[in-house]
């Protein structure tokens, strides 16, 4: 089996929490993959809503361009919203998966309902809003948040962490389901220490995502250009998003 390369974009411009999706993504991966992991110079430090996510998705389809003109098989969207992710599915040739698409397909593998515990009151509605375009809603009892920004779980003080393992453990004793997702890229290294520490299956998107897009590389199954995802018609786009479109010379 050909070793591929998947790229991971963290779409907020934190290089911090891109680390903290690396490191996680790399230990899952082992030597099976090779990860290029990398977020926009530009745009916004961490995405709390929908204008955020609006202006996150120019950089996010410049990086799948930048990808694709690599040569990268497939590409990780890590944010929680799944910001610009049918866009990118139009842009790219090989797969692309979002954080919570895959998180809520691992959680409804392994138990009947799950709870969500993410960032911030007003990303809740965003969460709610995958769940019924993925077709997940009956499977979430509850989608919580911990009240505190995404880059609470950069600043070295762990009072976001403690946060989280609080809401997971409420969760596990009175949503009554059988697994958690956590709800934001930034907590991807908990997942594996909550597990053990909880008992129960808490699951992290990026983590998610590689093994089934490593899955998807492995069946050689690709996103399909038959229809709505095809590639975008290049029909003499003006701006920023034009070079989105265009492969980069000799690429
Ligand atoms: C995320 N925001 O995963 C989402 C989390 C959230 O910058 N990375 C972000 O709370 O919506």
């Amino acid at each position: 089996m050909r070793r591929h390369r998947i790229q991971l974009i963290n779409p907020n411009t934190s290089q911090a929490m891109t680390e903290t999706m690396a490191n996680t993504a790399r230990s899952i991966a082992g030597s099976r993959l090779d990860i290029d992991a990398v977020c926009p110079k530009e745009g916004v430090p961490s995405i709390e809503g929908h204008f955020d996510e609006a202006v996150a998705t120019l950089g996010i389809l410049q990086q799948i361009r930048a990808g694709e003109d690599r040569g990268v098989d497939g590409h990780i969207i890590a944010c929680f919203g799944d910001p610009g992710l049918l866009a990118a599915r139009e842009l790219a040739k090989g797969p692309v998966l979002g954080i919570a698409e895959a998180a809520m397909h691992v959680a409804s593998l392994v138990a009947t309902r799950f709870s969500i515990v993410t960032t911030l009151p007003r990303t809740v509605i965003i969460a709610r809003h995958l769940l019924h375009r993925y077709g997940f809603n009956e499977q979430c009892a509850a989608v919580h948040a911990i009240d505190l920004p995404v880059l609470s779980l950069e600043d070295g003080s762990g009072l976001a962490q403690q946060k989280v393992r609080e809401y997971c453990l409420n969760a596990k004793h009175n949503d009554s389901v059988g697994a958690i997702i956590l709800g934001c890229g930034g907590m991807a290294d908990l997942a594996t220490q909550l597990s053990e520490e909880l008992q129960i299956p808490v699951i992290d998107g990026v983590g998610a995502a590689v093994t089934l897009l490593e899955s998807l590389l492995n069946l050689g199954v690709t996103t399909s250009k038959w229809g709505d995802l095809d590639f975008p018609r290049n029909k003499g786009i003006t701006g920023p998003y034009a070079q989105c479109l265009v492969p980069a010379p000799n690429s």
